[in-house]
């Protein structure tokens, strides 16, 4: 089992660009009508998740270890993002280069850092704002330096195919390389949004066009946190050098160039404007939450008891096919029930990595499957607890609504939900693409098995779907599994450094 510590031996990064973190990000742009700041924070904390360092907890946790990230630089989606109650997404189409420019150097001081996010709620806006542009929306503003990143370059409709997906399932705003940018918005209350739209439409007037919008949310009551099929999310993400303040037990600890382009951990030379910044991988992953539900139940497993009701096996299929239960608990902690309180306990809920004395990681699928969602995408002791290279952050949020009563007992999908996947990392074919294609899409990974793993059930994709080793009495057992999550469009984008938005993109 990986020991973690804290951090110490972080990376000294010297602080370029606006100098070194410290003071909340820049104050609201001259347009905004929200302009009245809050009086509780803007972000969530769901259950299972660790509470988040304030700004003053880093800065001496960095003046004792003189690690620097300029946090008021680096655009707040990107460490704090898993914490959000309401998520809008406004994809739109650059019309007029020159004018866009005049408008983002006027908003940019409505981009919102890390900084201001951790900062006291007193001075943290009434909504969160960043933005990030696709190749061709930076192609659009002139700028055609190669970021070296080619799946960046090429956009993610040419990469669809690579990453499993049926073009057909692709909605038509999405296929092609007309997104030319996205603006993110993040807070706790619909009006907010609604004020922040308005603002940003009254700033950009008709240099863009939005081409779609997509309004995420956590879902109500005990659900928030919890995924349209009914899973805790947001529950393990890597801690990161120089910002995480404690790193949980059994959590990956990653430098911060796996994240931000140039800092070290970044082996690829880019050009200095994009010091950073990350390119975030955008998947519109559609659920068909009523078959996934008649599925696990028509094929509702046993405990070694024989105890179990349909219902309880059914979740006890899923929970494998999770490797975590709906509470978050995981399977490798807590094989054969779920167990709320240790879901809960950010503690507790990462401390395992697969590995148990006296039981052969080779060949025991008895606590986790090898397909398992979880261990397909973070491998943990299957790689030796060695890799670093292949994490990203995840920050989706849900969308859509709840499933009816009529969806649920036709056991069929009318409308559409799912999960607005975004990831951060500085490599995207390390990071979101490794884990999709190399991985979760991969039969024999993880490798050196005494049996072929099979595909991932969850968003694996390929052909044929089977995985083995999700009844535990039956490790050998095959299972054909349709696909239950749809990738229905997205895009690779840059989110640069806040002072690049000023000095590069709107130059
Ligand atoms: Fe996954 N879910 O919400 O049910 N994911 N994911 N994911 N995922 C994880 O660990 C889910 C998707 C990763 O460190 C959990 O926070 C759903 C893609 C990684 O142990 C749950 C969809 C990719 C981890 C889900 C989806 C990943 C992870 C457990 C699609 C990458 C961390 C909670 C609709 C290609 C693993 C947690 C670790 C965890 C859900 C997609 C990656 C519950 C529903 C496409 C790296």
């Amino acid at each position: 089992m990986r020991i973690s510590c804290v951090l110490t031996a972080a990376f000294s990064l010297l602080s370029i660009g606006q100098g070194v973190l410290g003071v909340p990000g820049p104050s609201p742009g001259p347009n905004l009508v929200g302009r009245q700041t809050r009086t509780t924070p803007l972000l969530a904390v769901f259950p299972g998740q660790d509470t988040l360092p304030t700004l003053a907890d880093i800065i001496n946790l960095n003046a004792t270890n003189g690690t620097f990230l300029p946090l008021q630089n680096i655009q707040g989606d990107i460490f704090v993002g898993m914490k959000k109650q309401l998520e809008t997404f406004y994809f739109f189409h650059i019309n007029d280069a020159t004018s866009f420019k005049t408008a983002l150097k006027s908003y940019v001081p409505t981009i919102t850092s890390t900084a201001t996010l951790l900062s006291p709620a007193s001075s943290q806006p009434l909504a969160f704002v960043n933005i990030a542009f696709s190749s061709s929306g930076l192609k659009e503003l002139g700028i055609t330096d190669n970021l070296g990143d080619q799946q960046f370059s090429s956009g993610m409709y040419a990469d669809a195919t690579n990453l499993g997906d049926s073009l057909s399932n692709w909605k038509s705003t999405y296929a092609g390389t007309d997104i030319h940018g996205v603006f993110l918005m993040g807070t706790d209350q619909t009006s907010y949004i609604t004020s922040y739209l308005s603002d940003i439409e009254s700033t950009f007037g008709s240099s863009i066009t939005q081409l779609d919008r997509i309004d995420a949310a956590a879902r109500p009551g005990s659900e928030a946190g919890h995924e349209h099929f009914g899973f805790l999310d947001g529950i393990s993400n890597p801690a990161i050098s120089g910002f995480s303040m404690n790193v949980l037990p059994g959590q990956a600890i990653v430098p911060p160039g796996i994240i931000l382009i140039g800092r070290p951990g970044d082996a690829t030379i880019r050009p200095p404007w994009t010091l950073d910044g990350t390119f975030m991988a955008f998947r519109r992953l559609q659920q068909k939450v009523p078959e996934f539900n008649k599925w696990t139940l028509d094929n509702a497993i046993q405990n070694e008891a024989k105890t179990l009701t349909v219902q309880q096996g059914a979740d006890y299929l899923s929970a494998r096919m999770f490797g975590r239960w709906k509470s978050g608990a995981p399977t490798d902690l807590s094989p054969e029930v779920d167990d709320p309180t240790l879901g809960a306990d950010p503690q507790r809920n990462n401390n395992f990595d697969f590995s148990h004395l006296g039981s052969l990681l080779i060949s025991d699928q008895s606590k986790c499957p090898f397909s398992a969602h979880i261990r397909k995408t973070n491998p943990r002791a299957d790689l030796g607890d060695l890799n670093t290279i292949n994490h990203a952050i995840r920050a989706g949020t849900p969308y859509g609504p709840e499933v009816s009563s009529s969806e649920s007992s036709s056991n069929t999908t009318t409308q559409d939900r799912g999960l607005a996947f975004v990831e951060y990392q500085s490599n995207i074919g390390n990071g979101f693409r490794f884990q999709q294609i190399n991985w979760a899409n991969t039969a024999n990974f993880p490798p050196l098995k005494t049996v072929t793993p099979g595909i991932e059930p969850i968003v694996g994709q390929g052909s044929p779907r089977t995985a083995e080793g999700l009844d535990p009495a039956n490790q050998s057992k095959g299972y054909t599994i349709p696909q239950f999550v749809i990738p229905t469009g997205g895009e690779y984008f840059f989110m640069p450094s806040i002072s690049a938005l000023t000095s590069k993109i709107a130059a």
